[in-house]
């Protein structure tokens, strides 16, 4: 076996870390059981964590308040990003040993408290499985897979980098906040792409985001194979294109990318490659300026920057790493190799000038690209180890947590009961941010969300623009300042990622066949039917008595229609009507006047009277039939205008009976002289006027008409109408009629040749006619109309029949009586009549 070189200080009590120093190893050719890897390529950047940790430890140290009577000391070794190092140096610190040798316990050094380490979750994984047996704590800084969460398998891991769940969590956030719901995904096939690109699909589907394509890269990515990534990234819509891969992967993908001018995206960055200094590279920066990404919280350290700066190979001869950092730093090589065990291997340039060790470091050396955001990591990690051991120290005897209430000696522990004050610790640290562990080791999830934004000078800077912060409620959790961040288009307006326009309200959302769910057409509501919402899946009807506007986005009242006084229609039907039946009431008050002259008297002067009374009362009649419907008015209108006119007809009837009596009855040895007598046109009226009586009680007390509010009959208003209730009663009401006009029609017209007095028979025969006309167009009009249509169509066809009653029968007496009085004798009639005859 070997020695394995490790950075150490001594203590009271010892802290383990394991990093990354170097990365890059060759698998030697020939076959060797010596140095299976050889550490190339020195990262200044986990050099940077090294630090963290030594200044961390030195800080507490230095702290009168925390640990005063406790020195810290670190033992520090060295992966080279290797599983097997990382065992190795596990091994090494647990055992007290400077070899690698299991279980083989003989204390030659302080106790060892906890390991901090490693990075790779692979090799923490493995680190895990092996501290977990001795239970002893492990903090990692980097490593952030779900799998470390299983607190079966690895029972004393934590760490101080947010779980990936989280992340994956707050990136879902993030894109349901800008509003995309339509994404594409591209990622690496290794652990980290695979399964952080399954998390992430499974979380975006939770948020109801679709992912328009998902494609993978080998790695290390092989050029033409990403071809396809291309193509689609091209044509998709989707303008929004997750990465989930580490950063060392990605610059071949993206370097191809740029090669066909592919802008307008926004690339949303995981942390793994968010703030990569490789990735935004000028080259990249046209295509990837904009980027959003999550990385982990940052702190300001002052404090560290300056300690960094203040590094010199000289003051720290313990560092076996300062020298290979000096060489990156300063690009220079040092004389003797064996200065260092591990530059023994590296492969400096040879024509390097050769290091003083006096070269000073300053800020924004380009060179050197210190990661603060992990070194925060590593800085909490130490300090939750101090305050555990500061809890630890601090318990008093006979009320310790362990068995019989005994507590821990500070300077011999075992690692179990140091294990559980980790478990417990709680502190606020020097940032004055909360620092703890919850149930499965993991602390509260900070990440800082950047964009970036194109420089000037043609470079990428990453600008926070917000935070995600898992410790406040859901739905506060991400906090944006939407008006800082940059976007590839050069407008200031979040682009949009959207498979479909979404559907504004009065519409629903209808999915396509075999297409994401974010894919859909809009349809507009079905009639009575309303959405509010945008985007709604589903149309809703309207309450009863309301009605969608006509944007189908609110239900309203619906419209009253009934046939009102005020409307035209209403209206004037109801003038005509009233001046109808005051010129009606007039001629009845001429005929009254006048009702001792020849052409009043003759022809049965009472029949006159009452059919002018009764053509009055028809024509106010036909306005109960305009205004609202009530209970008594739909009662009366129908009986009240059947009544009336079958009156008006009778009387008609009778008249033109009388005549053709009256005429036979001059005939010689007649024995129609009795039938003179003032009872015949009384029976013929009363009779078919009792007639139509009959069959309206019948009508009203069968089934009475009633007022109802009809919402089937129009879509969109309420009809207010009388319910006839029974069809058969009006009609048969409205036939009887007919057929007293057909009778009398046919009556007058067979007597209108006779010989009467004022030849009335022709006049009736003409009202009859236009009576029946009247009617019959009354018929189709009356079924084919709706709502107060067919009402005013009523009060027209009663208004214009009982008109043509009026004016046919009376308007040629009416013409003799008021302006040729001279006519109205009875010689001039008869003579005019005889004339006629011959
Ligand atoms: N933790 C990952 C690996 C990883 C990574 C990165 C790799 C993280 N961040 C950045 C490359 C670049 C976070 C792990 O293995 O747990």
């Amino acid at each position: 076996s070997r020695d394995v070189a490790a950075f150490q200080q001594d203590g009271d009590i010892l802290i383990g870390g394991i990093f990354p120093v170097h990365f890059d190893w060759n698998i030697p050719k020939k076959p060797s059981s010596e140095q299976p890897f050889l550490c190339h390529t020195f990262s200044v950047r986990v050099y940077g964590w090294v630090q963290a940790m030594v200044f961390t430890i030195n800080e507490i140290n230095q702290d009168q308040v925390l640990l005063p009577n406790v020195t810290l000391g670190f033992l520090i070794h060295d992966s080279c990003f290797s599983m097997g190092r990382a065992l190795e140096g596990t091994v090494q610190m647990v055992n007290g040993q400077n070899k690698p040798i299991l279980n083989y316990q003989c204390q030659s050094q302080a106790p060892l408290a906890a390991i901090v380490g490693e990075s790779l979750s692979t090799t923490s994984i493995s680190m895990a499985r092996l501290l977990g047996l001795y239970r002893y704590p492990q903090i990692s800084y980097f490593s952030s897979s779900p799998l470390l969460n299983d607190k079966m398998q690895f029972p004393s891991f934590f760490r101080t980098i947010p779980n990936d769940d989280v992340q994956v969590h707050a990136l879902a956030q993030l894109v349901v906040h800008f509003g995309w719901t339509w994404v594409g995904l591209v990622s690496s096939e290794d652990d980290y792409g695979e399964f952080g690109s399954q998390l992430l699909r499974k979380e975006l589907q939770v948020f109801g985001v679709c992912v328009a394509f998902h494609k993978t890269f080998p790695v290390p990515p092989v050029r033409g194979k990403i071809y396809h990534i291309i193509e689609m990234v091209k044509r998709s819509s989707a303008n929004v294109v997750f990465v989930v891969s580490p950063d060392y992967y990605l610059l071949p993908v993206m370097k191809d990318l740029t090669k066909h001018h592919i802008t307008g995206k926004v690339w949303i960055a995981t942390e793994a490659w968010s703030t990569s200094p490789t990735v935004s590279t000028k080259q990249l920066s046209n295509m990837l300026r904009g980027t959003i990404g999550l990385t982990v919280h940052e702190a300001d350290m002052h404090n560290l920057k300056e300690f960094m700066l203040n590094l010199r190979p000289s003051s720290s001869p313990n560092d076996i790493f300062i020298k290979s950092f000096w060489e990156e730093a300063f690009n220079c090589r040092w004389k003797n190799y064996e200065d260092s065990p591990i530059q023994a291997t590296s492969e400096v340039n040879m024509t390097r000038d050769f290091c003083t060790g006096s070269e000073k470091l300053f800020i924004s050396q380009t060179s050197i690209e210190y990661d603060y955001r992990i070194s925060y990591n590593v800085y909490n990690a130490i300090y939750s180890m101090a305050h555990a051991l500061q809890n630890m120290s601090s318990c008093v005897p006979g009320e310790g947590p362990f068995a019989n209430s005994t507590c821990a000696d500070i300077h011999d522990f075992k690692p179990w009961q140091f294990l559980h004050y980790m478990k417990k610790v709680y502190f606020r640290n020097k940032m004055g941010e909360e620092m703890y562990y919850d149930s499965n080791g993991n602390p509260p999830a900070l990440y800082d969300i950047v964009n970036w934004q194109q420089q000037p000078n043609g470079t990428i800077q990453y600008v926070k623009v917000g935070s995600f912060d898992s410790r406040v409620p859901k739905g506060q959790q991400l906090s944006i300042n939407m008006n800082g961040i940059q976007w590839n288009t050069q407008r200031p307006e979040v682009p949009r990622s959207l498979c479909t326009e979404s559907c504004p309200s009065g519409y629903r959302k209808a999915i396509r066949k075999g297409q994401p769910l974010c894919c859909f057409d809009c349809l507009p509501c079905a009639e009575g039917e309303i959405s509010n919402a945008t985007d709604s899946t589903t149309c809703w009807p309207c309450p009863i008595n309301y009605w969608p506007n006509w944007r189908r986005n609110e239900c309203v009242l619906k419209r009253i229609e009934f046939l009102t006084y005020q409307e035209p229609l209403g209206g004037t039907l109801t003038a005509v009507a009233s001046f109808f039946a005051v010129t009606t009431a007039a001629v009845l008050c001429i005929f009254i006047k006048h009702r001792d002259t020849a052409i009043v008297k003759a022809n049965n002067r009472e029949l006159s009277f009452l059919l002018l009374g009764a053509l009055v009362i028809s024509f106010l009649c036909s306005m109960l039939f305009t205004g609202k419907p009530q209970l008594a008015t739909c009662l009366i209108r129908q009986p009240a205008f059947g009544v009336t006119f079958a009156l008006c007809l009778s009387c008609v009837l009778a008249k033109t009976i009388i005549v053709v009596i009256a005429f036979n009855a001059t005939k010689p040895n007649s024995n129609l002289r009795e039938w003179l007598g003032p009872w015949v046109p009384i029976v013929i009226v009363s009779a078919s006027t009792l007639l139509q009586i009959f069959i309206c009680a019948t009508w009203l007390l069968m089934c009475p008409p009633f007022p109802e509010k009809n919402i089937r009959l129009k879509t969109g208003t309420v009809v207010w109408q009388c319910n006839e209730c029974s069809d058969i009663a009006f009609w048969c009401m409205l036939s009887y009629m007919g057929f007293l006009a057909c009778l009398s029609f046919l009556v007058a017209f067979l007597a209108r040749k006779l010989p009467d007095s004022f030849n009335e028979s022709k006049w009736i025969t003409f009202s009859m006619l236009v009576f029946l006309c009247v009617w019959l167009t009354f018929i189709p009009g009356y079924l084919s109309t709706q709502g107060k249509y067919t009402v005013a169509l009523m009060v027209f066809g009663i208004i214009s029949s009982n008109a043509g009653i009026l004016i046919c029968i009376f308007s040629p007496k009416c013409y003799i009586l008021l302006l040729r009085p001279d006519m109205n004798t009875r010689e001039q009639l008869l003579g005019k009549g005889t004339k006629n005859r011959k």
